[in-house]
């Protein structure tokens, strides 16, 4: 692959959006620093970790990494609670390898995604420090205060401006004692919303963004960006349906695209040739067609969570979501491509720091481990979009057995003491954490099957899956049918089938309950890809599908074929010359 040229536009490259725009044809690796490679055995992950194992990316074939966050931070939110946004976490390592590892990955062809978080810092940011110190601070108006409720007394129950709650539990609002007045926050109560209303607000974070871009970073991954533009009055209720968390009154709200807009044009996204992946929830089709309609200069996709959120029940939340339903997952994926397929772009994901193991979640992670994980890729790569594949997924890693007490992430921690003071019973917690839990997907990454997995000298921060002693790149590395051996094919594979990468996408039969089968049109040629999802086997003859024997296979999950029936989790690339 051509080097990228770092500070440059990238040769090649088509205006952003526009056929032709790198990004369109990469797929994306995204790392969690803190789980991902640990060079000097704290048993966190850090940059170092990360340069010593730049051959494990090369060989896999992906063109960019995405990292989460690294700037200095309290990490109550793991990071994603910022205190200093030009700085690296001492945790983490320097800025000194910041900048080799942009150097050490361009040198190898991929290109380097950074985490911002801007909807909201930590409560150590210099600029929260100051918004608190008193009602007349210079950055009072850069976070959103409000007093207590007309008639009752600042930090009693109720007391709050309103009755949003956060989506870590509890009330969206924590009183300061200090100025006798509540600030808002989405997420934990060290992480207070940013009031993006204020110019200076929006002014300092494309600042912030032109800094990382003069260093040579390719694009920029936004957490909860859609988040940033709160609906006026601040009522009560909730304007959406959905999450049962204050995010569905802010999700969408009324200056989102300006301000999107905005800071396009103040850092140069499209000029600078940089990647701009929105993190939204509650994102609908009409939203995501809009932020990333390359004539309105907004964002290059977005990241939405229909398909990973499939089984919440209305207006509750993920811990109380019953079994995944594949074909409503098939049939979330297949509306967004078709309302993406004129205008705008689809990101495609099943999996990251956020969402239980992918594998455990929409697979089978016990009999047919392998299978499914090659299935789950195979599904995923071949729509229409820019795939993300987070680490450990390509070795087909799973959700892991942790006891209550060693649940560490911040959502967890405190649904589980939420859940057992308002005295749900112990093993419904159990169960909602390990089906569900963030940390599912945190555990170190599996490089060999030693004690620590090769991932630490020293003790690691989150215990490391028992299934590591089977389930480790080095094996995967060494096995020509291992999860691993197949995405090294399917990457290549999608790299270099028009096909995959442009064609026109159209599900098939659509309500079938155990095959997920989709055809990809391309002037010259069509690909097939049909999946058995079950762990049982499936006839295909009489379904409709055309005769796979006249197909030329691409790739499958098994060496032999076992026409006409697709065995528990196998599935099938095929090119066809007519349709
Ligand atoms: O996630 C946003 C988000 O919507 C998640 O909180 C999601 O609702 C939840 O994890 C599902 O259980 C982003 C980051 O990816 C996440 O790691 C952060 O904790 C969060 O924002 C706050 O910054």
């Amino acid at each position: 692959m051509d080097v990228p040229a770092g500070r440059s536009p990238h040769g090649g490259a088509g205006p952003g959006g526009r056929p032709g725009a790198w990004w369109r044809r990469a797929v994306v690796y995204q790392i969690y620093p803190r789980s991902f490679a640990d060079s000097d055995g704290d048993g966190i992950g850090d940059l170092g970790g990360i340069l010593g194992r730049i051959d494990h990316l090369v060989d896999l074939g992906v063109d960019a990494v995405w990292l989460s966050p690294i700037c200095r931070s309290p990490q109550v939110d793991n990071g994603y609670d910022v205190s200093d946004y030009r700085s690296i976490d001492p945790l983490f390592g320097t800025i000194e390898q910041f900048d080799e590892l942009v150097d050490r990955l361009h040198e190898r062809g991929l290109r380097l995604i950074v985490d911002i978080v801007a909807n909201h810092t930590s409560d150590q940011h210099p600029w929260f420090v100051d918004s608190r110190s008193s009602p007349d601070a210079e950055r009072r108006s850069w976070y959103h205060w409000r007093p207590p409720r007309p008639g009752t007394v600042g930090g009693q129950p109720g007391a709050e401006p309103n009755d949003w709650v956060a989506t870590f539990g509890g009330p969206a609002w924590t009183f300061d004692e200090g100025v006798g007045a509540y600030y808002l926050h989405s997420f934990a109560p060290s992480q207070p919303d940013l009031n993006w209303e204020e110019p200076a607000v929006r002014a300092a974070v494309s600042d912030m963004l032109r800094w990382w871009a003069d260093r040579g970073v390719d694009g920029f991954r936004f957490d909860v960006i859609n988040l940033i533009s709160k609906p006026a009055g601040f009522v009560d209720g909730h304007s959406l349906p959905g999450s049962g968390s204050v995010i569905s009154a802010f999700a969408n709200g009324p200056r989102l695209h300006d301000f999107l807009g905005e800071m396009h044009r103040e850092v140069g996204f499209e000029e600078r040739g940089l990647v701009t992946i929105g993190e939204m929830p509650d994102l609908t089709t009409e939203v995501a067609a809009r932020v990333s309609d390359p004539n309105r200069r907004e964002l290059s996709m977005a990241f939405g969570f229909e398909h990973v959120e499939v089984g919440h029940l209305d207006g509750g939340t993920k811990w109380e979501a019953s079994e995944v339903d594949l074909g409503e997952v098939k049939r979330s994926l297949a509306r967004w491509q078709s309302a993406l397929a004129d205008v705008g772009w689809n990101s495609l994901y099943l999996g990251n720091h956020d969402q239980p193991r992918s594998l455990s979640h929409f697979g089978d992670d016990g009999w047919f481990r392998a299978e499914s994980a090659k299935t789950l890729a195979t599904l995923l790569l071949c729509h229409r979009g820019t795939p993300f594949v987070y680490q450990g997924d390509e070795i087909g890693m799973t959700n892991t057995a942790l006891r209550l007490d060693e649940y560490v992430d911040v959502e967890s921690v405190s649904y589980r003491d939420l859940a057992l003071a308002d005295g749900l019973p112990i093993d419904e917690v159990e169960q909602a954490l390990a089906a569900r839990s963030r940390d599912q997907a945190r555990t170190p990454m599996q490089w060999d099957g030693s004690a620590t997995a090769g991932f630490t000298t020293g003790r690691p921060w989150l215990p490391i899956n028992p299934n590591a002693g089977s389930v480790n790149v080095e094996l995967a590395d060494a096995d020509p049918d291992s999860v691993l051996a197949h995405y090294r094919r399917l990457i290549r594979l999608r790299r270099d089938e028009p096909a995959l990468l442009d064609g026109r996408f159209e599900l098939l039969l659509p309500d079938h309950p155990s095959i997920w089968a989709f055809a990809r049109h391309s002037p010259g040629a069509t690909v097939l890809v049909v999946a058995n999802v079950t762990s049982t086997p499936v006839g295909l003859s009489g379904r409709g599908l055309p005769p796979l024997a006249d197909g030329e296979v691409l790739l499958g999950t098994h060496r032999d074929r076992s026409w006409p029936a697709l065995r528990p989790w196998e599935s099938l690339v095929l090119r066809f010359r007519a349709w």
